[in-house]
């Protein structure tokens, strides 16, 4: 499989069309600090695993792209505090020079797609940034690009959400509600803005993946999912430590990469711990429905080219 790595098990489990669901690492690098960050990427595989999915947590280890770690590597991952935030860009640069990587959504949608895997699971998005429209994730041109199932709770709520869903928008990226008609604003179920279609079920889900896929279009499909009401901060809540986070980083001229990490380290310490407490749950929450997700697309033969449309 030339630069990627494949464990044996996400190996195996591709080979017999099994459900498998891609993780983010960026998370583990760059989202939480230790041990925090093992405990969340042990969780998130336990909760792919206990609704009947296989995980894939996907790095780059020692220049090396894996689909899949075992729990000692997981471990390192966690504990290396040099670790690079790997986006599009950075793949092609760490690969040859080596050393290790967290993915971000981008890097990882591309590595699961070209190892096979269907379905993807992150907390929130990367977008278009507040006041610095420059500033747009290659988290959307790899949604506009590549076609894998993205649950996620919508997008980081620190972004310029309208404008993060007008660049969809252009892209042809469909943005579905799951059990909601809002998309939701990562910490805060609500966001007051629509999405494109709501779905009750995975099944639904897994409908749309196939006509994406029947129709020839090579677009992510964004699954959005609501941050459990038990845990979710309310909105004017987030808004409020959103805005002061973002102050701080303008006054100290934090820009680029840096300033997703910086602005979401500075909501748990604002919030008391409640952003955190949002941002765990909501990706327990998404490991679980991306499972769902997974097992409906296997279920649906997803993929089958000689899938008819004229019928
Ligand atoms: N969590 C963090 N910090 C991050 C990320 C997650 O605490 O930087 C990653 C996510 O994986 C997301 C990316 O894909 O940041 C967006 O960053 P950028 O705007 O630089 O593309
Ligand atoms: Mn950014």
């Amino acid at each position: 499989m030339g630069a990627l790595r494949i464990a044996a098990e996400i190996a195996q489990a591709l080979e017999e069309k099994a459900p498998v669901v891609a993780l983010e690492s960026a998370l583990i690098t760059h989202g939480f600090a230790p041990p925090a960050n093992l405990d969340i990427a042990q969780r998130m595989e336990a909760a792919v695993r206990a609704e009947g999915a296989i995980p894939a947590t996907i790095a780059i280890l020692a220049g090396k792209a894996r689909i899949g770690l075992s729990e000692k590597e997981l471990e390192q991952l966690a504990a290396d505090r040099s670790a690079r935030k790997v986006s599009l860009r950075d793949l092609p640069v760490l690969l040859a020079q080596g050393g290790n990587g967290g993915a971000t959504v981008a890097a990882t949608m591309h590595l699961a797609h070209r190892a096979g895997i269907r379905v993807f699971c992150t907390g929130g998005i990367g977008g278009v940034h507040r006041g610095h429209p420059e500033d747009a994730s290659a988290d959307l041109i790899a949604l506009a690009t590549t076609p894998i199932v993205t649950v996620c709770a919508g997008a980081k709520a620190i972004l310029d959400l309208p404008r993060t869903l007008e660049v969809l928008e252009t892209h042809g990226v469909p943005v579905i509600g799951y059990t909601t008609d809002e998309f939701p604003a990562f910490y805060s179920r609500r966001s007051g803005l629509g999405v494109d279609a709501r779905v009750e079920t995975p099944e639904q889900v897994a409908q749309i993946a196939q006509m994406r896929t029947t129709l020839g279009l090579s677009t992510a499909l964004l699954v959005c999912v609501p941050v459990p009401e038990a845990d979710h901060l309310p909105a004017e809540e987030a808004e409020a430590a959103i805005a002061q986070a973002i102050a701080e980083a303008e006054e100290k001229g934090i820009g680029g990469k840096a300033v997703t990490p910086f602005l979401l380290a500075r909501m748990v310490e604002l919030t008391s711990g409640r952003a955190r407490q949002a941002n765990e749950a909501l990706l327990l929450n998404n490991a679980r429905t991306a499972a769902h997700i997974a097992r409906a697309c296997c279920a649906h033969a997803w993929g089958l080219s000689n899938f008819k449309l004229t019928e």
